[in-house]
Parts: C-alpha cells; sequence; structure tokens
C-alpha cells in the first residue's frame, strides 16, 4: 500500500485561507483511505474529486476505494476489536471527550471546510459541527453510565441482571447533507459501546469525515479503531454490506438505496439501522401566529437549501388562512439571496451538485405539467457567478392536491408546497398521508389542538409551534413508514442500535433451580 498524506496535526487547520484546507488536507496532494492507523492510497490506483458546489472548483484528489481496500479495513477492524472492547468505557470516554474538546477549538476552520465542500452557509455549518460537538460529549459521558440492568429473579439466591455488548465492526454508511454531524451520530455510540468501525463518507463531502477523523486519531483512538474507506456505494457501500465480518450497517441516505440495503442485510441476517427520506409537513391552523408560521417555514423549507431530511417540503395550511400566507411568504422568498455560503450576506447556498440541480428542476417542471400552480421560483440560477455553481431558485408552490407529486415526493431542493384543508382532523390525515415520516410540526393557538396533534400526528418527530428541523442529539431521531426500520439514531435510543443486550443468571442457591418448574419459597441458605 502506498502511504498518502501523513495524518498530519490538526492544529495545522488553516481552512479557508492559504492553499491549505486545513486538516492536513492540500490541492494537490492526493488524500487516502484511513485503514489500521495508516493513510493509504486504494489497491486500484482509481481517484476522484470533490468539488466547491457554489464555485464549480476542485477541492481536492482522492484515492477511490475498492473491495480489497474494504477487505482491509475490515481485518483491521476486527483485530482491534479484540482490545477495544475491553478498553474501559469510562476511558473510551475520555478519549471521546478530548475529542470533543478538539472539535469546539477546531469548529471554525471545520465549519469552513464543509461550507466550502458542501455548500451549506457558514452558519449552518458551525451548526453541523456544533451537532457534532454534543454528540461526542454526549457519548463521552455514556462511558460512565451505559447502564444495563439488576432486576429480580423469580427463585431464591438468583440474579438476574442484563448489560450492553459490542456488536463488533459497524460499517457506516453517511450522506452528505450533515457531513461531520451525521458521521458522528454513528462513530460516538459505536466507539462508546466497545465496537470499531469502517466508515465510507458520501463521496461529495469526504474531506469533511476526513477532517472528524483526524480530530478522533489526535484525540488517542487507537489504530485500527476508525477506519475509513472512500468510493461508490456501488462499490465500497457494496463490500461492507456484503462482508461477512460486518454484522452490523448504519445507513443514512436515500430510500431507494436504503431499501436495497435492508434487502441485502436481511439475506444475510445483519443488523441494519436506516435513515432514509422525508416529506414533511408544517400544519398552519386558522388559529396559528402567523408572523411565527412564516419563520418556521422560511427556515424549515430552505435552510440548507432543503436538503435536510427534515426539511419541511409541505404546509399544510387551512384555507382561511392560506391567501394571507401566501403571499407574505412569496415576498420573503423573493428576498432571499443566494451566494457563496462563505459570504456573510448569503441566505442561502447551492444544491450539492449539478445532478441534483437536475434533478430537482425537472421534479419543479413535472409538478408545473401536473397542474400545480407555480407561486415562485422554479428555475437554474446563473446570474452572475451563480451559474458556475449549483444554484436553484428558491420555489414555491401552491394549492396542490395531497396526492399531487410535488405533495408526496421528496424533492431535497429549496421548493415547498401549499397544501390547503378545510378543518383540523384534514390536515392531520393529510399530514400522515405519505410514504414517509420523519418530522411535522404544527402551529396553533389552541392547546387542545396540539395535544390531540401530539398524540395523532404518526412521524417520529413531532414540533409545536415551532419548524421541522432542529432535532437535538440527547433525545431519539429517526422516523416511521420510509423514513426508516424502526431503528432510532441519538439519545439513549442510539446506543440501542450499537449494542446487543446480554442478559445474565447467577444462581447462588448451590443447587439446581427450575425457572417456572420449582415454585416453592426456599429460605436463603
Ligand atoms: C438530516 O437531515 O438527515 O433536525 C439530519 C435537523 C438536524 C439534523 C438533520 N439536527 O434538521
Amino acid at each position: 500500500m502506498t502511504q498518502t498524506q501523513a495524518p498530519g496535526s490538526v492544529t495545522q487547520g488553516h481552512n479557508g485561507h492559504g492553499n491549505g484546507l486545513g486538516f492536513g488536507i492540500e490541492t494537490g496532494k492526493l488524500v487516502g483511505h484511513l485503514i489500521g492507523g495508516q493513510w493509504v492510497e486504494s489497491t486500484g490506483g482509481k481517484h476522484f474529486q470533490t468539488t466547491n458546489p457554489a464555485t464549480g472548483e476542485t477541492l481536492a484528489d482522492l484515492s477511490e476505494g475498492s473491495a480489497a481496500d474494504v477487505d482491509k479495513a475490515v481485518a483491521a477492524a476486527n483485530k482491534a476489536f479484540k482490545s477495544w472492547r475491553l478498553v474501559p468505557a469510562p476511558k473510551r470516554g475520555e478519549i471521546l471527550f478530548r475529542a470533543g474538546q478538539l472539535l469546539m477549538e477546531r469548529k471554525e476552520d471545520m465549519a469552513r471546510l464543509m461550507t466550502q465542500e458542501m455548500g451549506k452557509v457558514l452558519a449552518e455549518a458551525r451548526g453541523d459541527v456544533q451537532e457534532a460537538i454534543d454528540m461526542t460529549f454526549y457519548m463521552a459521558g455514556e462511558g460512565r453510565r451505559l447502564a444495563g440492568q439488576v432486576v429480580p429473579s423469580e427463585l431464591p439466591n438468583k440474579w438476574a441482571m442484563t448489560m450492553r455488548d459490542p456488536v463488533g465492526v459497524v460499517g457506516a454508511i453517511t450522506p452528505w447533507n450533515f457531513p461531520v454531524a451525521i458521521p458522528s451520530w454513528k462513530i460516538m455510540p459505536a466507539l462508546i459501546a466497545g465496537n470499531t468501525v469502517v466508515i465510507k463518507p458520501a463521496s461529495d463531502t469526504p474531506l469533511c469525515v476526513v477532517a472528524l477523523i483526524k480530530i478522533l486519531e489526535e484525540a488517542g483512538v487507537p489504530a485500527g479503531v476508525l477506519n475509513m474507506v472512500m468510493g461508490p456505494g456501488s462499490v465500497v457501500g457494496t463490500a461492507l454490506l456484503e462482508h461477512p465480518d460486518v454484522p452490523i450497517i448504519s445507513f443514512t441516505g436515500s430510500t431507494e438505496a436504503g431499501t436495497i440495503v435492508a434487502v441485502e442485510a436481511a439475506k444475510r441476517l445483519k443488523r441494519v439501522s436506516l435513515e432514509m427520506g422525508g416529506k414533511n409537513a408544517i400544519i398552519v391552523m386558522d388559529d396559528a401566529d402567523l408572523d411565527l408560521a412564516l419563520e418556521g417555514i422560511l427556515w424549515s423549507a430552505f435552510g440548507t437549501s432543503g436538503q435536510r431530511c427534515t426539511a419541511a417540503s409541505r404546509v399544510i395550511v387551512h384555507r382561511s388562512v392560506q391567501g394571507a400566507l401566501e403571499e407574505r411568504l412569496k415576498a420573503r422568498i423573493e428576498q432571499l439571496r443566494l451566494g457563496n455560503g462563505l459570504d456573510s450576506g448569503t441566505d442561502i447556498g447551492p444544491v450539492i451538485n449539478k445532478g441534483q440541480l437536475q434533478r430537482i428542476h425537472g421534479m419543479v417542471q413535472a409538478g408545473t405539467k401536473d397542474g400545480t400552480r407555480l407561486v415562485t421560483g422554479g428555475s437554474i440560477a446563473a446570474g452572475g457567478d451563480l451559474g458556475k455553481g449549483a444554484f436553484y431558485t428558491p420555489t414555491l408552490f401552491s394549492d396542490a392536491k395531497p396526492d399531487s407529486m410535488v405533495a408526496q415526493e421528496e424533492i431535497f431542493g429549496p421548493v415547498t408546497t401549499l397544501v390547503p384543508v378545510d378543518s383540523f382532523a384534514e390536515a392531520i390525515a393529510v399530514n400522515n398521508a405519505t410514504k414517509y415520516g420523519l418530522s411535522s410540526s404544527i402551529y396553533t393557538a389552541d392547546v387542545n389542538k396540539a395535544f390531540a396533534a401530539m398524540r395523532d400526528i404518526t412521524t417520529g418527530i413531532v414540533y409545536i409551534n415551532a419548524g421541522t428541523i432542529g432535532a437535538e442529539i440527547q433525545v431519539p431521531f429517526g422516523g416511521t413508514r420510509g423514513t426508516g426500520n424502526g431503528h432510532r439514531e441519538a439519545g439513549q435510543a442510539g446506543l440501542d442500535t450499537f449494542t446487543e443486550w446480554k442478559t445474565i443468571y447467577v444462581d447462588y442457591s448451590g443447587k439446581l433451580q427450575r425457572a417456572q418448574i420449582d415454585l416453592t419459597e426456599d429460605p436463603a441458605p
């Protein structure tokens, strides 16, 4: 294996200034995979590039992984698992705590790198890094909890108890929209529980994961405990999925790809945790505070250029306030400034790449042909320097039928759709009637409606008088129907994904005691 860029000290980060992007990543130097503590080039010799979606510039040249690289990474992770699972969890927690501190110190550099690679505006990139900091500290703390239970046995002189065991080598497949936060949702709980990891980052944002991994290395994660192989899902993802020594896959991405992951994992009886699409709605009732609802809609629909699984791509509005809301939304949307996320005047950055740009535009055109009324937007932005990047004008549809294409399909771009309804009951029914089930919100001043909504909405996350985005890491994150497969990330639920419950019985009676059969009480010896 050829050595590539040395891990380098992440303290040298000077992302956004000079030639370097920070974290030891420099233009003109090949970025490699991390396998068994070494930064190496793929045995296949292929390369790929990552591009700034705001400018079209190439940011870095990266080695493209092969199935053979995955094999090596899994072997390294398997070897490291033997000792890492025995490191006391509080010690594993200390390493994560150091990583959390380093992430805080390098937050600005990481955010600037993210804006350049992913496109989201700097304030949001800082938020993405902050979410990783939160998760890292939360899971560091779990090193001193990771609690099981001691419960009474039905027999005398016998104990029953539970403990969490690591699962083994975790295959983590992560998306480009939260390129630091989402990898941290998988890496941190996996590591604290004593698993080792092979991560495959999205090919649009590998540098963000390289930076995160370099921080974890510097914090003291031992060689082989965390490995990374970059490359296409069809090659690297498939190799992880099919590998007999990877008992668990944690995947975030499209429902299409996730379905393939679920089917292939099922054939091998692998554990698989899936976070996939969303078609989230904000319900605006006739008694809502429209000023508040307006801000929530703008933030939830157009933040991250609409590229969040939690984005509000539907607004289910009571017909009596539809006109007023539409008029105000249109005015505000038309004031949003598209541009490079590094510029402080920018409200909305680019979408991730030109392919996505075309896909979004295709869906918007199909929505118009379908008969849904386009209020504003609906075009690829090309004025000034915008043409060099992948920019889409913030778009609003209105008068959509609940079952129309734009009200049902995930567009994953800066597009939202007003769906008018006549009652609270209809709003809830429309909210629940999609193939996805991640996040919902309702704006109402009526406490009874708010509670009824909490009870009757069938998505994994519900907000009252707030938008659909902004989930916090200490509570479960995930969804129903086509959004997931019953697992949750984050919080204590996230630990469930990365641990096996082991139940232990200790019989100190000194004789054979038969559960369910020996029912008479025997006093203690
Ligand atoms: C995602 O889009 O997959 O709640 C994650 C939010 C963020 C996480 C989004 N905290 O919008």
